[in-house]
């Protein structure tokens, strides 16, 4: 595989002249530029409008320097043409949420290209805008993730509902991961389709449940939605929030890429994975409240960490937070540029 792009060379494990670095999360409300556009409509209508969807991707590229774009949307898009109604107050809210068999079977798969048109038509928009300056990753939800809110019907900080759910009626449960792992895979084969360079799946929820139940309930259907992939020359990172004393499990799945959140050490999680797997992440996302000193100890701490070691990609080990201040994030893009420079 040859590609002019850091990013991409260090999801294939090859050497880099110095380490790649996005931020997740990285445009949104932290950003003034952000702010502005956002005041003009409601977060959905932004999602839905390709220009403006493209304007806010292209932003932290701008601003920050980094050297991958994440396209503009949220992991619960897809989620709205399957028939359940959505909204965010900011946090996603569903009115409907899943609980029977009956509502899992009114679910409908949808047809990427009608249903969410604007979103290939965003990431169209960003390849013609990036060619050669940075790639664009496109994304999803884990299927687990997206479950969690189609059955709470909102954030949650016991998922009691979905829990009741996987132990006291498992074949509802399986039917529904079955459904989301499907309208999952065509999601993202059709945002491959439309130009996406990378896939990122976020499974921001992944470590609420016990090691033994990830294997269970959670990694078969991440494990077949990335088999079902087209992912020749794509590579595909996966994040698992939370994970870190089940990063073999994490690997399991088969991604190229494994994110990190920053409750573990990095060489050690890399000397867990073994040499044939890329990583990302690791900084804690509070960091950037700190004085730039301490931001640059950080950074700096988290490449010794890796020590050189090939497919090494720097990002936080969760979004950034959204009162950072912008110029913090800034300085830790520079840092990991300026330290790492072969
Ligand atoms: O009013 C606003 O501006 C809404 C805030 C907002 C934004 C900017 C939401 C609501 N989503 C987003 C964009 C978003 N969401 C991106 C954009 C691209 C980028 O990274 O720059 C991405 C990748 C997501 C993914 C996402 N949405 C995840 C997975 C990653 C993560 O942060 O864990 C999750 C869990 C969501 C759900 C969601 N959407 C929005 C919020 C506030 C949340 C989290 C709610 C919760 O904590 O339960």
């Amino acid at each position: 595989m040859t590609t002019e792009y850091n990013f991409i060379k260090a999801c294939w494990g090859q050497p880099v002249d110095r380490t790649p670095v996005w931020l997740m999360r990285q445009a949104g409300r932290y950003l003034p530029q952000y702010m502005a556009v956002r005041k003009k409509c409601t977060f959905l209508e932004l999602c839905k409008t390709p220009e403006l969807a493209a304007e806010v991707t292209i932003q932290p590229i701008d601003y920050l320097g980094a050297d991958a774009a994440i396209l503009f949307s949220d992991i619960l898009t897809p989620v709205e043409p399957m028939g359940m109604k959505l909204d965010f107050v900011p946090g996603p809210v569903f009115e409907n949420p899943v609980r029977t068999q009956a509502d899992v079977d009114a679910l409908r798969i949808p047809v990427m290209e009608e249903d969410v048109p604007y979103v290939l038509e965003t990431i169209k928009i960003l390849r013609r805008e990036f060619e050669g300056r940075v790639p664009l990753i496109g994304f999803g939800g884990a299927p687990f993730t997206l479950a969690c809110y189609m059955v709470e019907g909102k954030g949650s900080k016991d998922f009691a509902q979905i829990k009741r759910m996987m132990y006291g009626a498992p074949e509802l449960y399986a039917s529904l991961m079955e459904k989301i792992t499907e309208m999952d895979r065509q999601y993202l084969n059709a945002q491959i389709a439309a130009g996406a360079q990378a896939i990122q799946i976020f499974d921001t929820w992944g470590g609420i449940v016990s090691p033994l139940d990830y294997e269970k309930y959670v990694l078969p259907y991440t494990t077949k939605l990335i088999d079902g992939l087209n992912r020749d020359g794509i590579p595909i990172i996966h994040f698992v929030k939370g994970a870190g004393t089940m990063l073999k499990s994490v690997r399991k799945a088969g991604s190229d890429v494994v994110g990190l959140d920053w409750h573990v050490n990095l060489g050690k999680a890399r000397d867990m994975l073994g040499p044939e797997i890329a990583v990302q992440g690791n900084l804690d996302p509070t960091v950037l409240y700190a004085p730039k000193a301490h931001i640059e100890r950080e950074v700096k701490r988290i490449l010794d960490e890796n020590a050189g070691r090939p497919g090494h990609i720097f990002n936080l080990g969760h979004g950034i937070l959204p009162t950072v201040d912008p110029e913090h994030a800034k300085f830790m893009v520079e840092c990991v540029h300026r330290l790492s420079q072969k």
